[in-house]
């Protein structure tokens, strides 16, 4: 252990001499439709995140994590009609179960991330965001700024939060990898799906869907109404949705890749920076 009280002002010395910018993380996401089976209610795949974490703890690169709610907060805010808000107390114990699942799952994803040796903290987006008609308004990013400076690993999730308009929002993994990505000035960011990236139609369903390599905010307007939801309960729309947010980064020269995080080692290649997997979401 040694002189706890001089390591500890050592690290943060060393985390201040990073200097005003700090350090530049890659922000992963974890999705829903990868860590769970989001075809039954509550059901982690701890074999996958297991995986996923050895892989993350490879790279040693500073990370930001999120995660996705797959079968544990997609079913209850479906349940609860909490996509549109609050509209009767009966939604609220609706609230505190889908908060709940998540910290549920958020701790599955924890453990696999320390058990691969990652110093992982969870920050949980209801105590420090507050949205507005479904929009980040407001979040308190401090603590992902030190945590990260430390050499810690800040891990946070989809979320039930406060709405200023509409009583409570669902934020998505995704809303808030951007918002991450965009304040903490990410190198990159990987979004881990379990599909090889975001085709021409639901892979899923059409056998003949091509993958797309690309997407520029250029080309999306032709690619919109083809690209589809999700399988399973999904309260905060899926694939679509998912590049609408990410073509928002891309605007701020912020790369997205959406890659296959099913097949292994394709996560790890990805936050090391190797081209050329899944698709790339950019602008020109
Ligand atoms: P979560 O929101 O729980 O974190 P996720 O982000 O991992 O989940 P989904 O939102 O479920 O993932 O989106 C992935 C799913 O999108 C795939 O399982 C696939 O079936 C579906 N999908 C629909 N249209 C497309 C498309 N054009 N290309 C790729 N996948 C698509
Ligand atoms: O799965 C949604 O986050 P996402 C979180 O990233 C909840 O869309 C609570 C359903």
């Amino acid at each position: 252990m040694g002189d706890g009280g001089t390591e500890a002002k050592n690290l943060v010395l060393s985390s201040r001499m990073r200097g005003p910018g700090g350090t530049r993380p890659i922000v992963v996401k974890l999705g829903g439709s990868v860590i769970t089976d989001k075809s039954r209610k509550f059901c982690v795949r701890r074999e996958v995140l297991k995986r996923l974490a050895e892989e993350l703890a490879a790279t040693g690169e500073p990370l930001v994590v999120v995660h996705g709610g797959g079968s544990f907060g997609h079913p209850l805010a479906s349940e609860y009609g909490l996509r549109s808000g609050l509209r009767e107390r009966s939604q609220l114990i609706g609230v505190s179960l889908t908060h709940r699942a998540m910290e549920q799952l958020n701790g599955y994803v924890i453990e696999a991330l320390q058990g691969a040796g990652l110093p992982a903290v969870a920050i949980q987006p209801s105590a420090c965001a507050v949205m507005e008609r479904g929009r980040i308004a407001y979040m308190e990013i401090r603590a992902f700024k030190e945590f990260l400076g430390l050499g810690l690993v800040p891990v946070s999730y989809g979320d039930v939060v406060p709405d200023l308009a509409r009583g409570v929002s669902i934020l998505s993994g995704d809303q808030l990898v951007v918002y991450l990505a965009q304040k903490l000035n990410a190198k990159r960011v990987v979004i881990g799906v379990d599909v090889g990236g975001v085709y021409t139609g639901d892979p899923k369903v059409d056998k003949e869907a091509k993958l797309i390599r690309e997407i520029t905010p250029e080309d999306w307007e032709k690619m919109e109404k083809s690209i589809g939801g999700a399988r399973g309960p999904d309260v905060t729309g899926g694939m679509a949705n998912k590049i609408r947010e990410l073509l928002e980064l891309a605007k701020c020269g912020i790369e997205a890749q959406v890659v296959d995080a099913t097949r292994p080692g394709v996560v790890k290649r990805a936050i090391l920076g190797e081209p050329g997997m899944g698709t790339r979401i950019i602008s020109r």
